[in-house]
């Protein structure tokens, strides 16, 4: 028992140790280096996997490591990557960038998509040709390194964009083109260079033989289902985020003390709160709860701002903002899945 109890502490030493340093590990090729010859060449799949791949991937756990983050998920790090450093974003981008793109290639590609997405296709994009050639065309007129997209929108809607250097739709910096990829090639010169040089369209042209439409396809159902689209669609709602910023720029200061900044800013919160009950909001948060929350919020920003204008004592302002602060709490948790 002794000796079993000296090797299971040393088991949880090494590995332990190991898995806290390096949160983030590299997805396996599913094919050889040369299985997508002769649309891409096996030294660049190489280079490509091995040593920039590699390489996103070991500084992402080091920008992540001894941070608050260290333990987020890669989806966490790219929802929220606008806070984080450039080093931050650019890895967990490339990161996540290049798994997706090894596993949507491959030698077997099924050549044509088939079902809901096929039908989703040829009614957003008219046929599969014409959805290439849009995609052909934003990655070739992409300026420098970056990719183009396929992905599902907060609409559950199929939509068309490109990004520059690692970004991607999951990101909070891609304004207007935010969602789940479910396909992206790589426009990076690393990614076609050694093969194609400087003819980008070239390497376009040739990449749709080793898209692999089946992959596609599990990605778009999965893409569908995905509960972070639902935290997009949330943090993309400007009504929202608008009056957010309010609140917590008038509660937290009076939580300490201070009471200028919401007896400055009790209409603005008024405001604030009846643009979101007048203003559409995004397609899940239409229920009849959410509705009337909001109605319970412009109420009580009406209450708290009437008790400011009659420069009512700090207690009675107090009791206001928190059950203010309640309400819009209650607002966003009706919003996220804390049903699951
Ligand atoms: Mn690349």
């Amino acid at each position: 028992m002794k000796h079993v109890s000296i090797v299971v502490f040393a088991l949880i030493v090494i590995f332990g140790g190991s898995v806290t340093a390096q949160p983030f590990s590299l997805p396996k090729l599913n094919y050889s280096y040369d299985a997508l010859e002769p649309y891409i060449d096996a030294q660049t799949m190489e280079i490509h996997y091995s040593k920039h791949h590699q390489g996103y991937l070991n500084n992402l756990n080091k920008a992540v490591a001894n941070t608050n983050f260290a333990d987020w998920t890669i989806e966490e790090l790219m929802l929220n990557a606008e806070k984080r450093s450039p080093a931050v974003r650019n890895n967990a981008g490339g990161f996540y960038n290049h798994a997706l793109f090894w596993e949507i290639l491959s030698p077997n590609a099924q050549k044509t998509p088939k079902g809901q997405l096929a039908d989703e296709i040829n009614r957003t994009f008219t046929s599969l040709d014409s959805l290439k050639r849009l995609m052909n065309n934003q990655a070739a007129t992409r300026f420098g390194s970056g990719w183009v997209w396929l992905y599902v929108n907060t609409d559950k809607k199929l939509a068309v964009c490109s990004s520059p250097n690692q970004d991607n739709p999951i990101m909070d910096v891609m304004k207007g083109n935010r969602g789940i990829p479910v396909l992206g090639i790589d426009v990076w010169e690393h990614a076609y260079y050694l093969k194609y040089q400087n003819k980008r369209g070239d390497y376009l042209n040739a990449i749709w033989n080793v898209v692999d439409w089946d992959t596609v396809n599990k990605k778009y159902e999965a893409a569908l289902k995905d509960p972070f689209l639902k935290v997009i669609e949330k943090n993309t709602w400007e009504a929202l985020k608008n009056f957010h910023a309010v609140m917590a720029q008038t509660f937290h200061p009076m939580e300490d003390g201070d009471f200028n900044p919401i007896r400055q800013r009790s209409s603005e919160m008024l405001d604030k709160a009846k643009l979101l009950s007048t203003s559409p909001a995004p397609n899940s948060f239409k229920t009849v709860q959410i509705t009337n929350a909001i109605k319970e919020l412009v109420d009580g920003a009406q209450s708290l701002d009437k008790l400011v204008k009659k420069k009512a004592k700090n207690d009675k302002i107090e009791a206001s903002l928190t059950k203010l602060h309640d309400v819009f709490h209650k607002i966003q948790g009706l919003c996220s899945n804390e049903d699951h």
